[in-house]
């Protein structure tokens, strides 16, 4: 099976290896209407295209960001807004050494009617929105795939049906030379354990890869975001940061292949610090094949958008918030090359 052209295969490598600085990480800032809308309310914002843009300005212009930072992850509405300065967020982004990329799935929605799992949706002409996220500066993208986990769910309908989404968006992406950030998330929502929390991950993978190869995608010019194994949130279970660490490089070991050139974690709604030290963990017991980094939303976001509150007078403080989490992670994900 063919891969795309050489072209688009030499841009998707040159994004993954600036993507993957060792010690930086990813910023998702790509938060769709309703879920911005939802970080925003109990802070008492509005949410607005004003608002949605003073917010990722703010985040954005943090001073020397771009020495944790390799890339922002956008919302669509972002990549044609400007700053202060009238600058278009991507070109200013790129300007600050940032690498700027773009969210391309279009949400869930349920598999079918009165199920409570859900498949991804934005296939239907994606191959001509990639070129113009490509016009207007993306040079990665992002697509999420949602499994609910409980004592029935997930059924293999719903795996295989997300996993085949994401690898024909994987497969666009490199034809147009934009790096397919491929996110697979199994929500730390519901009761489970660790253990079934690794069967499940275990058995999504597994059907994301072979996925992948089906489709012809390139693995040395993807990043993986996947979740990390853990109990869920209404579990009960207190599990140490090291056994986190070790179930979930059991599980990447046994379904990511080494010419996957980096996992960038997503933080599934763990706490910041619980998110810093879990990542930590993993990159100090060593031997991964891949570099292992970070791609968080709300684990960056939530200190400093608790600040900020919408006023301009919380900017400094803020962004203070932002940068000490941001260099956190950084270290966290740099010990390895310590
Ligand atoms: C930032 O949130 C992203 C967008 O979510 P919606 O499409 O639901 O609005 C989300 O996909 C994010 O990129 C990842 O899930 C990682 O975020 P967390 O908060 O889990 O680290």
């Amino acid at each position: 099976m063919s891969t795309g052209s050489e072209d688009a295969m030499k841009k998707c490598i040159d994004t993954v290896c600036r993507l993957l600085i060792p010690g930086k990480g990813l910023l998702a800032a790509d938060e769709s209407l309703g879920t911005i809308a939802r970080r925003f309310e109990p802070l008492g914002i509005l949410s607005t295209p004003g608002t949605r843009r003073d917010y990722r300005e703010m985040l954005f212009a943090v001073p020397m960001l771009a020495q944790h930072i390799s890339g922002i992850i956008l919302f669509e509405e972002t990549l044609s807004q400007t700053n202060a300065e009238g600058r278009l967020f991507p070109d200013w982004i790129s300007d600050l050494g940032i690498v700027p990329g773009i969210k391309v799935d279009r949400g869930t929605v349920p598999f079918f009617t009165g199920s409570r799992e859900t498949i991804t949706e934005g296939l239907d002409g994606l191959s001509v929105r990639l070129g113009e996220y490509a016009l207007q500066g993306a040079k990665f993208a992002k697509w999420r795939g949602v499994i609910h986990i409980d004592e029935t769910l997930p059924t293999m309908n719903a795996i295989i049906a997300n996993a085949v989404s994401l690898a024909r968006y994987a497969r666009l992406c490199q034809d147009t030379g934009l790096v397919p950030i491929i996110e697979p998330e199994v929500l730390m929502d519901g009761s489970q354990n660790i253990i079934r929390s690794a069967d499940v991950t275990r058995a999504l993978l597994e059907a994301v890869f072979d996925a992948l190869y089906a489709a012809g995608v390139c693995l040395e010019a993807i990043i993986l975001k996947p979740n990390m194994v853990v109990p869920g949130a209404a579990s009960g279970s207190s599990i140490s940061s090291g056994e986190v660490a070790q179930q979930t490089l059991d599980v990447l070991r046994r379904c990511v292949p080494p010419a996957v050139p980096g996992i960038a974690f997503l933080s599934g709604g763990q706490s910041p610090d619980m998110a810093t030290r879990h990542l930590r963990d993993m990159v100090r017991m060593g031997s991964a094949p891949w570099r292992l980094t970070f791609s968080y939303g709300r684990a960056l976001q939530d200190e400093a958008l608790g600040v900020w509150r919408g006023q301009a007078a919380n900017i400094e403080e803020a962004q203070a918030i932002l940068i000490a989490r941001a260099k956190a992670l950084s270290a966290a994900a740099h010990e390895a090359d310590a």
